[in-house]
């Protein structure tokens, strides 16, 4: 198979009570891996249908494509700027650049949360760098990124699907994101994303 689901750097249980067990467990083993499975399969009726000469089907079968490995590589970002030992604040130049653009680490804060809890349906929220070095959040929906829009770069990102939060927080997205900006964000990755998006 080309596309592999990654093992987590964590147990299951490691990001309790932020996000129980159960939900982590849900969302790699079964949603994540859907993708995964999903990108594979896709991939085999693609050949299949390159080798008919079905130029109708191919079509369908490349976004279908795209869905899948675009839900398998935010899945795969997400886990990793997770961390049983995540929140707080970031420090060095990041920290920096978000007092710069934001005005406040809260400021901050305030306005990832907000732009992520009011991501309509499904979607993730983002922390991105413009091509002009500017830090900006906005959200996408579906399995969408902001690698599709010129000179985004993505540095955080929180999966607000409902299979994301739902069992621990029912409708209520915003605690999910109290509890995943406070507690969960590996300000060490985003800070490393930062660097390479700068470099
Ligand atoms: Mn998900």
């Amino acid at each position: 198979a080309t596309y592999q689901l990654p093992d987590l750097s964590y147990d299951y249980a490691d990001l309790e009570p932020a996000i129980s067990a159960e939900i982590v467990e849900l969302h790699h083993s079964k949603h994540h891996a859907a993708y995964v499975a999903g990108a594979n399969t896709t991939l085999d009726k693609l050949d299949q249908a390159r080798a008919a000469g079905d130029f109708g089907a191919i079509v369908g079968l490349e976004k279908t494509l795209a869905f899948n490995v675009s839900g398998h590589v935010l899945h795969s970002i997400y886990w990793t700027n997770l961390s049983p030992d995540g929140g707080g604040e970031p420090d060095g130049d990041l920290a920096s650049a978000i007092a710069e653009d934001f005005g406040s680490f809260d400021a901050f804060k305030e306005k990832f949360t907000q732009t992520s809890v009011t991501t309509f349906g499904s979607g993730w929220g983002w922390l991105v760098q413009n091509a002009d070095g500017s830090l900006e959040c906005m959200s996408t929906s579906n399995a969408g990124t902001p690698i599709t829009e010129a000179g985004k770069t993505p540095l955080l990102t929180c999966d607000v699907w409902e299979h994301a939060y739902y069992i621990d927080y029912r409708n209520a997205r915003p605690k999910y994101l109290e509890a995943f900006v406070d507690n969960l964000v590996n300000w060490e990755y985003v800070a490393q994303m930062y660097e390479q998006a700068t470099a």
